[in-house]
C-alpha cells in the first residue's frame, strides 16, 4: 500500500512477477535446475542425491514462502483472534515429502526429478530430521500445527532454535552412546531467518520503585547486559488449503560480539566469553524426558523464549489499535505443559510496569489469556524453580509471582477460613529451605482452563495432584483433550500404500480431513480380495522394515514373523523391562519344545526402539539387557528362527515411519495411571497394528473405540496401584514364579556378565517394584499367549485389523484441535482462499 502511493505501477510489477504457483512438472524441473545452477552454485556435472535433495526442497520453500505470504497478510487484514502455542519442544521430523503431500506436488514432482535422473525415494532420504523434541509431547506439538494449518486456524507456535537437537543415539557393545546432533550443518530450507526481527532479553539487573504522575508508587525493573532473541520462522502448510501457518523458533545471539575494553587489552577468551554464554542459551535442548532437572541454563532458556514470544505477540497486537482490555479477545495463549508458565509472570509484568495498568485489571487479562495443558503426574516430572535462582535471574518476576500468590492464597482463604493446610498446598511457594516455586500452581492460579490429555489421565490429575484445586476453582476449569496424531504424517505420508488402498476404496481422499470417514472401511471386513490386499500391503511394510533392519544392525529377520514393537523413550514406568524379561520366558519356553511344538507356534520378530535420557542410569541398563538377550537368542539355531530380538538404534521420527506401518502387535503396558496418554498407540492402530497394552492412557479409549475383539488388554488398574504400592512396602510379597526363574537366568550370567544388571534386578527385589511388575507379570504372559492364538487365524487377524483402521476416527488431531478451538481458544478458521478472494473482487 505504501508502494502503491508512491507508484501506482508499481502494484502491476508486484502482481506480474510474483512467484509463479504452477505446479506441473516442467515448472518444477526449471526451478530446480535454476536451484542447482543459482543456489548451490553447481552443475550437471556436479550433482548428487543430497543436491538434488536441496533443489528440490528450495522449490518446494518457494511455494510455502508465497503461501505463508499470503496467510499472514489475509490474517492481518481480517485480524482475527489468534491461537498461539507455547512448546518448548517442536519434533517436526522431515518436512519435504509431508510439504510434498500437503501440497499436493508428490506426483509431478515425483516424475520431474525421476526425469532428471533421481529417484524421489532417494532424494526424500537425503534429509536430516529436525529433531527439536524428546518424544510424545513434542511430536503432539508437530501434530497440532500440522491441524491447525490444515483447519485453516489463525495460528502460531512459538519454541526455541536449538543448535542441538536430541543427541543421535548409537550402541557400542550393546550399550547406549550418545553423539550430538549438529542438525545445521547444511543449510536448512525449511526455515526463514528474520534477521531484522530481534528482540532484546535481560536477566539480573535490579528493581526500583517510583512515583508517577499519579501518585501511585510502581516498579521498574532495569535487567542487566542484554541477549538477543533472532526470529526464524518454518512455515507449516495445510493439507488441502492454501492456509501455511507458522512456527517462530528464537536463537539466542550476543547483543555485542565482543568486549571492546578487555579485546584492546588483548585478553581475547574475556572479550568473547559473553558472547559464548549468549549463544549458549539455545545451544542445545535438554534430552529428558518425563523428568525435570533444575538446572540454571534450562530455566533461562524458559525465560528468554517466553519473554520474546510475548514481546512479539504484544507487537502484533498493538499494530490492531485496539485497547489492552481487548487483549484476550484478540489472543489465547496456549502453555505445553509448565515449561512457558513465566510466560504468566511475563505478561503481568509488561501490563502494569510498562501499560501501567492496576493489578487487578492486568490480572483478568492474563488469565483470560492463558490454557495449561498437563501431560504428566509422574512427581519427578514436576517443575519447581528454587526462589533464589529466581531471585537473582529475574528479581522483577519472583516479586511478581510473590504478589500473585499472596493475593490467590488470601481467596482461598476468605473461601475457607483458617484451614492452613489448604493454604501450605495450594500455595505456589513449597515452604522448603530454600523455598521453591511450583510451576503447576503457578500455571493454573494463571490460566482460565486447564486440561490433561486423555480422560483416564484428566479425571486423575482432578482427583490427585490438583484436587485441591479443584475444590477452590470448581470443575468447570479442569477439562479433557485426548490428544490426537495427524493422518497427513502418519498414515497418507508414513504407509503410502495403505493410504492409497484406502483411498480407492472410500472413492475419493476426503478421510484424510475428516477421519471419520474411515468407517466406510467396515462394509469390507468380509470382501476376501479386500481382505488379501489389506493383507498385502502389511507384509510389504513388514518386508521394508526387514529390509531397514538388516541394514542397520545386520540382523535377518523373517517378515512371516509376527512383528511385535515396542518403539518409545525408556523410562521404567514404560516398562521395556518387563518386555525382555517376558522374551526371555518366552524364550526358555521355546528351548524346551520338541521340533513338533515348535513348528506348531508362532514365529515373533521383538523390536525395540528408544532413547535413554543421557543421566538415566537404569534405562540405559535396559537398553544393555535387550541387546545382550538379543545376543544371545539370535545365535540360538536350536530355537529354528521361532524368535528374533532387535533393538533399532536410534529411533526418530523419520524411522518411526518406517516402523509403525509394520507392526502385527505394539506394546504400551506401561503401569496403570502413568501414561497420560501415549500417541504411538494411535499411529499403530490406524495402521491396522492390534495393542498389547495396559489399561492406561489413551489406551483405554483406543479399546473404547475399537471394540474388545481388537485389543488385547492386561494388568492391574489405575485405582488398585496406590494399595499394591502399599501392600509392597508392609509384605514381602511372593514373586511371581515365572518371573522369578526369569530374573534367576539372567543372575546365572545366560546373557552375560551378570554383575552389570545388579542394579535393574535389585528394582524389583531389593527395591519397592513401583512400576509393579511383579504384579502385572502374570496376565502379560497370558495376554502374549492370547496375542499368538489369535495370529493364527490369519483371516480373523485380517479382520481385526481392518476394523482397528475402520474405527480411529477419533484419534485424529484435527479433532483434538476444534475441541480446543471452540471449548478453550474460542477462535475460529480463516479461510485464505476465502480472503484473498474478496480482496481481489473488491
Ligand atoms: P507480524 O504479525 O508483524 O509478525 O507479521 C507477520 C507477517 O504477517 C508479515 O511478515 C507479513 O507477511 C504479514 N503482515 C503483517 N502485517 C501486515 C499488514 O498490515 N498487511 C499485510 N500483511 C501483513
Ligand atoms: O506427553 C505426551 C503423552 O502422550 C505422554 O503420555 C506423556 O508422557 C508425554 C518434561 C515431558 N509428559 N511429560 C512430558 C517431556 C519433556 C520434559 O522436559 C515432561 N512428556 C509427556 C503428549 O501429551
Amino acid at each position: 500500500k505504501e508502494i502503491a502511493k508512491w507508484n501506482p505501477k508499481a502494484l502491476d510489477l508486484w502482481e506480474k512477477f510474483a512467484v509463479p504457483e504452477n505446479d506441473d512438472k516442467e515448472s518444477f524441473q526449471s526451478s530446480f535446475v535454476r536451484h542447482v545452477t543459482s543456489t548451490l552454485a553447481r552443475s550437471v556435472y556436479n550433482i548428487d542425491n543430497f543436491s538434488a535433495y536441496q533443489a528440490t526442497a528450495h522449490t518446494v520453500r518457494d511455494r510455502l514462502i508465497k503461501r505463508w505470504n499470503d496467510t499472514q497478510q489475509a490474517h492481518a487484514e481480517v485480524g482475527p483472534k489468534r491461537v498461539y502455542y507455547l512448546s518448548l519442544e517442536f519434533l517436526l521430523g522431515r518436512s519435504l515429502d509431508n510439504a510434498l503431500l500437503n501440497l499436493g506436488l508428490k506426483e509431478s514432482y515425483g516424475e520431474g526429478v525421476e526425469d532428471l535422473g533421481f529417484r524421489m525415494e532417494d532424494v526424500l532420504d537425503q534429509e536430516v530430521d529436525a529433531a527439536l523434541g524428546n518424544g510424545g509431547l513434542g511430536r503432539l506439538a508437530a501434530c497440532y500445527m500440522d491441524s491447525l494449518a490444515t483447519l485453516d486456524y489463525p495460528a502460531w507456535g512459538y519454541g526455541l532454535r536449538y543448535t542441538y537437537g536430541i543427541f543421535q543415539q548409537r550402541l557400542n557393545d550393546g550399550f547406549q552412546v550418545e553423539f550430538p546432533d549438529y542438525w545445521l550443518n547444511f543449510d536448512n530450507p525449511w526455515e526463514l531467518p528474520r534477521l531484522d526481527v530481534v528482540i532484546d532479553i535481560y536477566f539480573g539487573g535490579s528493581v526500583s520503585k517510583y512515583t508517577d504522575n499519579n501518585g501511585r508508587v510502581r516498579a521498574i525493573w532495569e535487567g542487566g547486559e542484554p541477549i538477543q532473541a533472532v526470529a526464524y520462522d518454518v512455515p507449516i502448510p495445510g493439507y488441502g488449503t492454501k492456509n501455511c501457518i507458522n512456527i517462530r523458533l528464537w536463537s539466542s545471539k550476543p547483543k555485542r560480539k565482543f568486549d571492546l575494553k578487555h579485546f584492546n587489552e588483548g585478553q581475547y577468551e574475556k572479550a568473547v566469553q559473553a558472547q559464548m554464554e549468549a549463544e549458549n542459551i539455545t545451544a542445545v535442548l535438554y534430552p529428558n524426558d518425563n523428568h525435570m532437572v533444575g538446572k540454571e541454563l534450562r530455566l533461562k532458556q524458559q525465560y528468554f523464549w517466553v519473554a520474546a514470544s510475548l514481546a512479539d505477540i504484544v507487537r502484533r497486537f498493538k499494530k490492531s489499535e485496539k485497547p489492552i482490555s481487548d487483549f484476550p479477545k484478540q489472543v489465547a495463549i496456549q502453555l505445553n505443559d509448565t515449561h512457558p508458565t513465566l510466560a504468566i509472570v511475563e505478561l503481568q509484568r509488561i501490563l502494569v510496569d510498562v501499560e501501567g495498568l492496576e493489578w487487578d485489571d492486568a490480572w483478568d487479562i492474563v488469565t483470560d489469556t492463558f490454557a495449561f495443558t498437563n501431560h504428566t503426574i509422574l512427581p519427578e516430572a514436576m517443575e519447581k524453580w528454587p526462589v533464589p535462582v529466581l531471585t537473582y535471574l529475574l528479581p522483577r518476576h519472583m516479586q511478581i509471582i510473590f504478589d500473585i500468590n499472596l493475593f490467590f492464597l488470601q481467596s482461598v482463604e476468605k473461601k475457607y477460613p483458617d484451614d492452613r493446610d489448604l493454604l501450605a498446598r495450594l500455595s505456589i511457594i513449597e515452604e522448603s529451605s530454600p523455598q521453591f516455586v511450583r510451576m503447576a500452581h503457578l500455571a493454573i492460579v494463571g490460566s482460565h482452563r486447564v486440561n490433561g490429555v486423555a480422560e483416564l489421565h484428566s479425571n486423575l490429575i482432578k482427583t490427585t495432584i490438583f484436587k485441591d484445586f479443584v475444590k477452590f476453582f470448581g470443575q468447570e476449569k479442569f477439562q479433557n483433550k485426548t490428544n490426537g496424531i495427524t493422518p497427513r504424517r502418519w498414515l497418507h505420508q508414513a504407509n503410502p500404500k495403505l493410504s492409497d488402498l484406502i483411498t480407492e476404496k472410500l472413492g475419493n481422499k476426503d478421510w484424510l480431513k475428516d477421519l471419520f470417514k474411515l468407517k466406510q472401511l467396515e462394509k469390507y471386513v468380509d470382501d476376501p480380495d479386500f481382505k488379501k490386499r489389506w493383507v498385502a500391503v502389511k507384509g510389504s511394510n513388514k518386508a521394508r522394515l526387514a529390509d531397514y533392519i538388516k541394514k542397520q544392525t545386520g540382523i535377518s529377520v523373517n517378515s512371516n514373523a509376527l512383528f511385535d514393537i515396542q518403539v518409545k523413550r525408556i523410562h521404567e514406568y514404560k516398562r521395556q523391562f518387563m518386555n525382555i524379561l517376558s522374551v526371555i520366558h518366552r524364550y526358555n519356553l521355546l528351548k524346551k519344545m520338541t521340533p513338533k511344538q515348535r513348528k506348531e507356534t508362532v514365529p515373533r520378530v521383538v523390536i525395540f526402539g528408544g532413547k535413554a535420557a543421557p543421566g538415566y542410569y537404569i534405562a540405559k541398563l535396559v537398553i544393555k539387557l535387550i541387546n545382550s538377550v538379543a545376543d544371545v537368542v539370535n545365535k540360538d539355531l536350536s530355537i529354528e528362527d521361532t524368535l528374533k530380538v532387535v533393538f533399532i538404534p536410534d529411533y526418530n521420527v523419520s524411522v518411526a515411519e518406517i516402523i509403525v506401518p509394520a507392526s502385527d502387535i505394539s506394546q504400551h503396558i506401561s503401569t496403570a495411571g502413568t501414561e497420560a496418554s501415549g500417541t504411538s498407540n494411535m499411529k499403530f492402530v490406524l495402521n491396522g497394528g492390534l495393542i498389547l497394552g495396559t489399561v492406561d492412557g489413551a489406551n483405554i479409549e483406543i479399546h473404547e473405540e475399537i471394540g474388545d475383539e481388537n485389543i488385547f488388554m492386561f494388568g492391574n488398574l489405575a485405582d488398585k496401584v496406590e494399595d499394591l504400592r502399599h501392600a509392597h512396602r508392609y509384605r514381602n510379597k511372593q514373586m511371581d514364579p515365572a518371573l522369578k526363574a526369569v530374573l534367576d537366568d539372567i543372575e546365572s550370567g545366560h546373557f552375560g556378565d551378570p554383575r552389570i544388571f545388579v542394579p535393574l534386578i535389585n528394582t524389583l527385589t531389593i527395591g519397592k517394584d513401583y512400576y509393579l511388575l511383579s504384579d502385572d507379570f502374570g496376565s502379560y504372559l497370558r495376554a502374549q499367549d492370547m496375542v499368538d492364538e489369535a495370529y493364527k487365524d490369519k483371516d480373523e487377524w485380517a479382520k481385526k485389523s481392518i476394523l482397528c483402521t475402520a474405527r480411529m476416527g477419533k484419534f485424529s488431531s484435527d479433532r483434538a484441535i476444534k475441541e480446543y478451538a471452540e471449548s478453550i481458544w474460542n477462535v475460529e478458521p480463516i479461510p485464505v482462499e476465502e480472503v484473498r478472494e474478496h480482496k481481489l473482487h473488491e
